[in-house]
């Protein structure tokens, strides 16, 4: 009877101990564990049979179990240290897991356009000013010599929240308040959201950023207008950058120029992204029209300015070299992560 039992615990003990190191997961292990050692486990068994011994058998085959048993859960120690890394504390840490990636975000790149162009002219003392984005006919449209039938007011219709209340169809109206508030000498940058009722395609947005600026004091010339936008674009697009001014038309500056960049991709030779020309729109500007100072309580005979305005998502557009203006209003995380931090 005790040999048959003594028998079996052989078997337990190498077949358990086989089957210990083959597991070759925690899960295996366990399950390793359960069988050989376990409460209901073949040890166990044999275990239960010690009470139809006589006390002597019992001694031995008791013994023999325990050493057995020993021997098992030694082996079990060892092989779960190994699988699971015994990092000390008895903290298990599975050093093959992948990383949890840190979530980053970006600055959109329209903000960080107008940022960077806010920073260049606050360098030649230009103060960056913000204003209200719902405005009045009179600020909007009136006091930049725009009256509602003056022909250029149709390229800037808007959405009319009350009678004379518009959402603001460029940046002007904060110059025009500005203005209003300050004697010259007056030097502002005045980034903000404008509204038009323009179709959503892949160069318009009904709601887009803009970027204006003003100079006002006793003896400005166009010459200053020209230097002070050829360094803003040297800053901006690099060193070597020249910049040409072509004849255009706005209500509020007489006279108005078209303000071109010798194109980023080509240096000027002519390429896909320029169409051929060498150069790429960045913005309009021009002399104040008196009659803007005068609205503004400013003497037109004393004082002289310049106003220019820009595009920022346009700019970020050939910077960055996007097709379609909606991308960089949709939000799309696939998108917008593509950029630097
Ligand atoms: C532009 C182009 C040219 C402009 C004019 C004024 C103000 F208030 F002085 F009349 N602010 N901005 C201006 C001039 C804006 O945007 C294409």
């Amino acid at each position: 009877m005790s040999s048959n039992l003594l028998e079996a615990l052989g078997r337990i003990e190498h077949e358990g101990k086989d089957a210990i190191e083959r597991a070759s997961a925690a899960e295996e292990l366990e399950k390793a564990r359960v069988e050989w050692v376990g409460r209901k486990g073949r040890l166990t068994t044999i275990l239960r049979e010690l009470g139809g011994l006589s006390p002597e058998d019992r001694r031995l085959v008791g013994a023999e179990a325990n050493r057995v048993k020993e021997v098992l859960n030694a082996i079990l120690e060892g092989r779960e240290a190994a699988l699971l890394g015994n990092q000390g504390g008895g903290e298990q840490i599975d050093l093959t897991l992948p990383g949890r990636a840190r979530w980053r975000g970006v600055v959109h790149p329209v903000t960080r356009v107008v940022d960077e162009i806010c920073e260049i002219f606050q360098g030649l003392g230009f103060a960056r000013v913000a204003g209200p984005e719902v405005e009045t006919v009179e600020y909007n449209f009136t006091r930049l010599n725009t009256p509602l039938d003056h022909p250029a007011a149709d390229m800037h219709d808007t959405f009319y929240l009350a009678d004379g209340v518009v959402l603001r169809t460029h940046t002007s109206p904060v110059q025009a308040r500005v203005m209003e508030q300050f004697k010259p000498p007056v030097r502002v940058i005045v980034p903000g959201t404008v509204y038009r009722r323009d179709p959503f395609d892949a160069s318009h947005a009904p709601a887009f950023e803009q970027l204006e600026g003003l100079a006002v004091d006793e003896g400005i010339t166009f010459v200053d207008l020209k230097a002070t936008i050829a360094e803003f674009a040297r800053r901006f697009f690099g060193p070597e950058t020249r910049t040409r001014f072509r004849p255009s038309f706005f209500p509020f500056t007489e006279p108005s120029a078209e303000v071109d960049v010798s194109c980023q991709i080509c240096n000027g030779a002519g390429c896909g992204a320029c169409k051929r020309t060498g150069w790429m729109e960045i913005m309009g500007a021009g002399m104040v029209d008196p009659a803007v100072f005068e609205a503004a309580g400013y003497d037109p005979e004393r004082y002289t300015g310049f106003a220019f305005g820009m595009g920022p998502a346009r700019i970020a557009m050939q910077r960055y070299r996007i097709r379609d203006i909606r991308m960089l209003y949709e939000n799309d995380v696939r998108f917008l992560e593509q950029f630097e931090p």
